[in-house]
């Protein structure tokens, strides 16, 4: 631990990673690839690290939200097709052609404003359909119709064609089923009028271990990469067998006994009734570990102990239940002994859902990566080159 000079940080256990990606591959057979889902830092887990990992399990290429974050990957030497899912400005689609970006279209103006310029490679594209999302997409056959003579350009190539789904993890599937026929409705024009071929790209996490959706070449792989299930649902019905990667660590830093009737931290509202031992964790808000986490649990010692009296900007007190050394690393989110607290149950407590629990993870924690139980890379945002 020689990149960062503080006691908390965040473990990635790339063998999870292969390991879900994996079963997924297996799941959906071999006529179906993957698009890994790194946007947003891949979803907390560091965005080279996870991308490199994927790759090597086999995954065909990656997804990411904006064009930032695409050239990101390629600046760490990252040369596997990349999709931007989200919006580009259409001014900005040289860069991704001069990098051998796909991008996202989903408007007449915007293909409008990029055939006008001139690229050096041909621009590649993914025309996206809105089936019943409300995001992105063409909505009527007649606005396909309309694009499709303008993608007959020498400096374009369509590469894909794809849509999102609103609730393929949900138990009731009216919704869902209905966006698979609209889809269909919307591709229609597109095989019959368009001569080249394409991919076509529809299910996520939830759609790929879920369905088998035939007219799918690829899957979009994204929350299941990362050992979490898409929904409570889905994680009833287990359609593969997943492992969390992402576990979130800490160690005490000092440790004393209160007197009965003393306070601890903002706002005084933690008064003990009896001398207890109490522990500072340096971990806090600006760290993603949020004021809600007051009351929740750690593992200290392979027990649950909780934290007392407000989470600070930069830490947070525990009861704990005997002295223990300074020094006695803490684990907030993952296993230690025979105790595991998962992703899913710190999202049930501040009640929104797993995918924004290590998103919410802040930059500034460091990223300790693990194969086979050792370290392989330590990142630390506040000094990305690595010297301190
Ligand atoms: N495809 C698109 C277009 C997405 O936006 C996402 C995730 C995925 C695939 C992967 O989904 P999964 O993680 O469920 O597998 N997007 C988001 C989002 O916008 N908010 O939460 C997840």
């Amino acid at each position: 631990m020689d990149h960062f000079y503080r006691d908390s940080w965040v473990e990635i256990n790339l063998d999870h990673v292969e390991y879900n990606i994996k079963q997924l591959a297996a799941h959906i057979g071999d006529d179906k690839e993957i698009y890994a889902v790194v946007k947003a830092n891949a979803y907390g887990h560091g965005y080279a690290q996870i991308a490199q990992a994927a790759l090597g399990a086999g995954v065909q290429a990656l997804a990411v939200a904006f064009l930032d974050e695409a050239l990101h990957l390629r600046k760490s030497g990252i040369q596997a097709a990349i999709l931007v899912l989200g919006a580009t400005r259409p001014e900005d689609a040289v860069i991704a052609a001069d990098h051998d970006i796909s991008l996202t279209f989903y408007r007449k103006d915007w293909l409008e404003a990029v055939r006008a310029q001139q690229f050096k490679k041909p621009l590649q594209l993914h025309m996206k359909l809105d089936s019943g999302m409300g995001r992105l997409g063409f909505r009527t056959v007649e606005e396909i119709q309309a694009v499709l003579p303008l993608l007959d350009d020498a400096s374009i190539r369509l590469e894909g064609v794809y849509t999102h789904f609103a609730t393929a993890d949900e138990a009731d599937l009216t919704y869902y089923e209905g966006q698979r026929s609209k889809f269909d409705e919307l591709l229609g024009p597109i095989r019959r009028e368009w001569p080249h071929p394409i991919i076509v790209h529809t299910d996520n996490s939830a759609a790929s271990m879920r369905f088998a959706a035939d007219e799918s070449d690829f899957v979009r792989f994204g929350i299941g990469m990362y050992g979490l299930y898409p929904s409570k649902t889905v994680k009833e019905e287990h359609p593969i067998s997943l492992r969390q990667a992402f576990s979130l660590h800490s160690r005490l830093v000092h440790v004393k006994q209160l007197e009965a009737h003393e306070a601890v931290s903002y706002g005084a509202t933690y008064e003990t009734d009896k001398p207890e031992w109490i522990g500072t964790l340096p971990i806090g808000y600006a760290d993603g570990w949020i004021r809600k986490m007051q009351n929740f649990e750690v593992l200290v010692d392979g027990k649950k102990m909780p934290i007392v009296g407000r989470v600070c900007m930069d830490q947070c007190m525990v009861k704990l239940d005997k002295a223990y050394p300074n020094g006695t690393e803490v684990v907030l989110i993952g296993g230690q002994e025979d105790a595991f607290i998962s992703v899913d149950e710190v999202a049930d407590w501040v009640d929104t859902i797993n995918y924004e629990v290590p998103c919410l993870i802040a930059a500034r924690m460091p990223r300790v990566y693990k194969r086979f139980g050792r370290i392989v890379e330590v990142t630390n945002a506040l000094s990305p080159d690595g010297s301190l």
